[in-house]
């Protein structure tokens, strides 16, 4: 099947109203990309299987000697999310082995499903990749919530996992010897060809690294009290502090040379009449240098705690080059400010690729996040190259 066919047929699942996609971790939305997974990867008569985290596994020719070249990327989406962010790197996959046909790889070749990549649930970015890769705690990350305070351990138990075996799986990662993830791109960053993004050059690039990033939460406390009898100058109103907080946070982003965001807020108790009682503001910080994105969260000078921290993740040259050389030599170069879980597979110490492939929109997270099929094309010819020169 084409990629652009395999595509559409997600195309209903997790709609939202108002454009996008609605596919958060362990929802009934992604239950169905899921079951979209398994159910092509059986018709290709590979071995799925789902790992003690909840990641999805589909295998070809797993009982040849060597280590595996996996091919993988996620189904879950943030709030409202394009139909390219995950998808496209996995239908890239089925789509690179329908065009290899009957050809049969001398080591095991896998595509892998990550879960809960987008952290849009629970909160914690690349969820099912740090499990596996040991980068969080079982008991840290079984005692996270969403916003009506289900556990991630509750969540997982009722879409039929385990959650008591959640854990670093050294057998399995054993078994990983090459990981590439293909990707839409996702912003316009400047590029080794000078350009800012993919748009105007190559419809394929090569991610040099992640950039370093981290998520902060903000507690701001305040009195509950009436919005019609309490006197402006008796209020205790933690609105006024979120205010100043966003406004700060978009300030010293500027003046440190990061890229910084508050993108969800809480505020209880919510209702229009009353002055609230909290509010928590979550900062998404990142940047190329890690000490400023650092130095940033410092100088808004609020108490914060920190969620979740990914270091500067620098891709495998070797690789890179063996892959570039593999699809047809120079490909553009360019970092990513997305985090992915090819980056906490890369922290773990397998050699790692991105395969990036132009978004004219410029925009992701949104539904306007945009691939052209031509270009989606290209992307599989490309994995499909990769296989073929990496398991031959
Ligand atoms: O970059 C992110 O926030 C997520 O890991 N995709
Ligand atoms: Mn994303
Ligand atoms: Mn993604």
């Amino acid at each position: 099947m084409n990629v652009t066919s395999l595509l559409n047929e997600l195309s209903d699942i997790g709609t939202n109203p108002s454009g996008g996609y609605n596919r958060l971790a362990w929802t009934h939305a992604d239950a169905s990309c899921r079951e979209w997974f398994v159910s092509h990867a059986r018709a290709r008569g590979l071995d799925v299987e789902t790992d003690r985290n909840g990641n999805l596994w589909a295998w070809l020719n797993p009982s040849a000697p060597g280590d595996a070249l996996v091919i993988g990327s996620h189904l879950d989406s943030v709030p409202r999310g394009g139909a390219f962010d995950g998808p496209l790197g996995i239908a890239s996959a089925f789509a690179a082995l329908d065009a290899l046909q009957d050809f049969v790889p001398s080591r095991p070749v896998a595509i892998a499903v990550f879960a809960d990549e987008e952290g849009a649930r629970f909160g914690l970015a690349c969820a099912g990749s740090r499990l596996l890769t040991g980068a969080i705690e079982p008991d840290v990350f079984r005692a996270l919530t969403d916003s009506d305070g289900v556990t991630t351990a509750e969540a997982m138990r009722r879409a039929g996992l385990a959650p008591e075996h959640l854990g670093r799986d050294d057998e399995l990662l054993k078994r990983i010897g090459h990981f590439i993830e293909l990707h839409v791109e996702q912003g316009h960053l400047p590029t080794s060809a000078g350009v800012d993004g993919l748009t105007t050059g190559s419809p394929l690039g090569l991610a040099t690294e992640i950039w370093p990033h981290g998520r902060w939460r903000v507690d701001l406390v305040g009195q509950q009290n009436h919005a019609g009898t309490t006197r402006l100058g008796d209020r205790h109103d933690p609105m006024l502090d979120l205010g100043r907080l966003i406004v700060d946070v978009r300030d010293v982003a500027e003046e440190v040379g990061i890229l910084a965001t508050v993108g969800k807020v809480r505020v209880t108790p919510g209702a229009v009449n009353a002055i609230p009682s909290a509010a928590t503001a979550w900062i998404d910080a990142r940047g190329s240098d890690e000490s400023r994105v650092r130095a940033a969260i410092a100088r808004m000078g609020r108490d914060s705690t920190l969620e979740s921290w990914t270091p500067s993740t620098p891709f495998d040259d070797r690789f890179a080059s063996e892959l570039a050389s593999a699809v047809g030599g120079e490909l553009p170069l360019l970092p990513s400010g997305a985090g992915h879980d090819a980056g906490i597979l890369a922290l773990a110490g397998i050699p790692t690729a991105m395969i990036i492939v132009r978004n004219p929109s410029g925009i992701s997270h949104a539904p306007e996040e945009f691939a052209e099929d031509a270009d989606c094309e290209l992307g599989v010819a490309a994995l499909a190259t990769a296989i073929r020169h990496l398991t031959a």
